[in-house]
């Protein structure tokens, strides 16, 4: 169980994709009932509300290779700003997206706090997507295609200096789980930085247990802990049918509780982050309360 203070941040970005209704993320995980949950684990919770996003219909529409990047990059600061202090104050960082593009600041913040200390930090990427892409590769200009690029120093200035040491994460502290849709590419970039990827076909040939066992030792070598960023859509849409772009053959419900399990107990989760809930295209409010069941597995909740 994590004994610092759960401090939870709603990021309400939906500029970084191309479909609307993943601004609406926050609210569906409060009403959800995170906060109850949590606090009935017995552990500290507080909710320090929302970033401010603005929102794409009060905006210029714009056509970029790039759409929206001076809105999220200028959230992303905000977002880095307040992780920043949340770690600074020992408290657990808990970011609700929003789409995946905020990763780029909840990482950043992390990223700078352990830097000032002479730490590196790992990340656990879990998507079905690489997120890969640069203004140069995408098709679609969606800047949530880019973030894990960014992370791992390759994409606009305005993302990848975020951290004020770039990049923000070394390709050999940083690890994919759970892809299924990679485009060509973005496959490019990922031979390039020697990323560790571990598909679906891992997943289904070596156990999901092997693979977040060898995911963990990558994040933590030589690093003070790892960032999860979760995608929602790299679990099976069955379990999660209410995200921006759901892929079939992700994990399974069990599956998906083993990674946080197995994030929970190496005692190395630096902080968590949930994305791409849209409330618009989901059944009830299903996949925000799977979203929940997922985030107290990972604060560690376990059977017995
Ligand atoms: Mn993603």
């Amino acid at each position: 169980m994590i004994e610092k203070t759960i401090a939870m941040l709603g990021v309400p970005m939906d500029l970084g994709g191309g479909r609307r209704g993943v601004d609406m993320g926050p609210s569906a995980i409060r009403i959800a009932g995170l906060e109850g949950r949590v606090r009935d684990l017995g552990l500290k919770f507080e909710d320090r509300g929302n970033v401010p996003v603005d929102q794409p219909e009060s905006l210029d529409p714009v056509d970029s290779d790039a759409r929206f990047l001076d809105e999220i990059a200028g959230a992303c600061v905000d977002l880095r700003d307040r992780v920043g202090e949340l770690l600074a104050t020992d408290r657990f960082p808990l970011v609700i997206g929003g789409d995946h593009s905020i990763a780029c600041g909840t990482v950043a913040g992390l990223s700078r706090h352990h830097h000032e200390r002479g730490e590196k930090i790992g990340l656990i990427w879990f998507d079905a997507h690489a997120d890969m892409n640069t203004p140069e590769t995408s098709p679609s200009g969606n800047i949530h295609g880019m973030p894990l690029a960014s992370c791992l120093g390759r994409g606009p200035a305005a993302l990848t200096e975020l951290s004020g040491s770039a990049p923000i994460v070394s390709p050999e502290n940083a690890v994919l789980v759970g892809v299924r849709s990679v485009d060509a590419e973005e496959r490019r970039l990922v031979k390039e930085f020697g990323l560790e990827v571990f598909t679906m076909r891992e997943i289904d040939m070596l156990g999901i247990h092997e693979v977040m066992k060898r995911a963990i030792e990558i994040a933590t070598r030589g690093t003070a802990g790892f960032h999860l960023s979760f995608d929602l859509d790299g679990t099976d849409p069955s379990v999660a049918p209410g995200v921006g772009t759901p892929v079939p053959g992700g994990t399974t419900w069990r599956e998906s509780h083993l990674v946080m399990e197995h994030s929970a107990a190496s005692g190395a989760m630096l902080g968590l982050e949930m994305t791409e809930i849209n409330p618009i295209l989901d059944d009830g409010n299903q996949t925000a309360q799977a979203a929940v069941e997922l985030i107290l597995s990972a604060l560690g909740k376990s059977v017995l």
